[in-house]
């Protein structure tokens, strides 16, 4: 079987306050491989595809709007299981009750605005992955 791909983005939040090493430093530490990386300032066209499963949802403008609002690094990212893999050094949605030890648990926090800025993004399932590597890499 070939090896699982997700697709990690750190969002604009985690490269504007240099976390950007330390959240791939995790994702290598844990043994996973950065197979490809890219750093540039998202469309919306693309966000609007990548999110699409949360059109009409309230925070969906505002969760567009930021992640448009600086660069991203999107990796593509490969090992057994790493979709779920990521997904649990990630940590869950909401910062301020995601696990310590996650990388949303130790280096996020909720900031009181529309939309949870929480550091990353991560394929949820292989669909999803392979979804998203196509929009971001394809
Ligand atoms: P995840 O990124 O954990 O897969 P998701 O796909 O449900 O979460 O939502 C995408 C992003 O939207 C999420 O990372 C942060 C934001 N978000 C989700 N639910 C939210 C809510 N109820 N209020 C504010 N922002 C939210
Ligand atoms: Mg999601």
């Amino acid at each position: 079987m070939a090896t699982e791909e997700t697709l990690v983005l750190i969002k604009p939040d985690g490269v504007r306050r240099g976390l950007t090493g330390q959240i791939l430093a995790r994702i290598e530490a844990k043994g996973y491989e950065l197979v490809d990386l890219k750093k540039f300032t998202p469309a919306r066209g693309l966000l609007a595809e990548h999110y699409a499963e949360h059109e009409g949802k309230p925070f969906y403008e505002p969760l567009v709007e930021f992640m448009m609002s600086g660069d991203v690094v999107a990796a593509r990212v490969a090992g057994h299981r790493v979709i779920e893999g990521f997904r649990s050094l990630a940590g869950s949605t909401e910062p301020t009750t995601a696990a310590p030890g996650t990388i949303r648990g130790d280096l996020g926090r909720d900031w009181g605005l529309k939309v949870q800025q929480n550091l990353v993004h991560g394929s949820d399932s292989p669909e999803s992955a392979a979804r998203e590597l196509g929009l971001w890499f394809g």
